[in-house]
């Protein structure tokens, strides 16, 4: 068991629409005043998806310096960029975040369906996140929505070695339409295959809506961290 929790804030996403989440940070005033709030309460990483001006996601790289410097100005947050972006996002774009120089960012480990979407992560492009990461300090989260992403974390370490720091952290991204379900045997199963991994491995969870609770408990009872905010959760509930 762990001693101390991590907790990742995950404020904006790249699939609710400003227009029906009033409270959504879009702008970086919003978003550094958000991150200043959750680093009050005892957030220490976030990830961070932006939006353009018309508070659609945008992986617009001089947008995205400007916010980790900002992040980096006004808080004491560990800075992890988004690599997944959205849907529609292409490959080279997602690779080029990594230019914005964050301390962290994301590392989806497989394709997943992704609503009436599709999360396309295919291996070759997984493997160059991993290497360019690796190659510029950079700390990866890997990203799993479904058990045999853990699978393939494990292959790509065997292949391509630790990530940057040696430590290897895991966040279960359970309830997506389409990925593993937002439930405590899920979770379990995947605290298993965590021990084919190298020694020392943590992992947060996030459940999706009405799982994030269920979630929540499941992984800090399993000796888990957490990932929270809006990215994830709108409701916990109908109402
Ligand atoms: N927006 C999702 C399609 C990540 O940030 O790396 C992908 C996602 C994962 O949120
Ligand atoms: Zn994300």
């Amino acid at each position: 068991m762990t001693t101390t929790t991590l907790i990742t804030v995950a404020p904006t996403g790249a699939e609710s629409a400003k227009a029906d989440v009033a409270a959504l940070p879009v702008t970086l005033d919003e978003l550094v005043a958000t991150a200043k709030e959750c680093e009050a309460v005892g957030a220490s990483v976030i990830h961070v998806h932006i939006r353009d001006d018309e508070a659609k996601p945008t992986l617009d790289l001089g947008r995205l310096r400007a916010t980790v410097d900002a992040l980096h100005h006004s808080t004491d947050l560990i800075v992890q960029l988004s690599s997944g972006g959205a849907v529609t996002d292409p490959e080279a774009a997602r690779l080029a975040v990594l230019d914005a120089a964050p301390e962290m960012a994301s590392c989806t480990m497989g394709t997943v369906n992704f609503g009436d979407d599709v999360f396309l992560n295919r291996w070759e492009f997984i493997v160059d996140l991993h290497n360019r990461m690796q190659e510029r300090g950079i700390v990866p989260e890997y990203e799993i929505f479904d058990l045999g992403h853990l699978t393939s974390l494990q292959r790509l370490l065997d292949r391509y070695g630790l990530p940057a720091g040696g430590h290897v952290h895991v966040d279960l991204v359970m309830g997506v339409p389409g990925g593993m379900p937002g439930t405590v045997e899920a979770l379990v199963a995947c605290k298993q295959a965590l021990n084919d991994l190298p020694a020392g491995t943590t992992f947060s969870a996030t459940g999706i809506g009405r799982t994030t609770l269920p979630v929540m408990l499941a992984s800090l009872s399993a000796g888990g961290h957490l990932r929270v905010g809006m990215e994830d959760t709108i409701t916990y509930a109908k109402g």
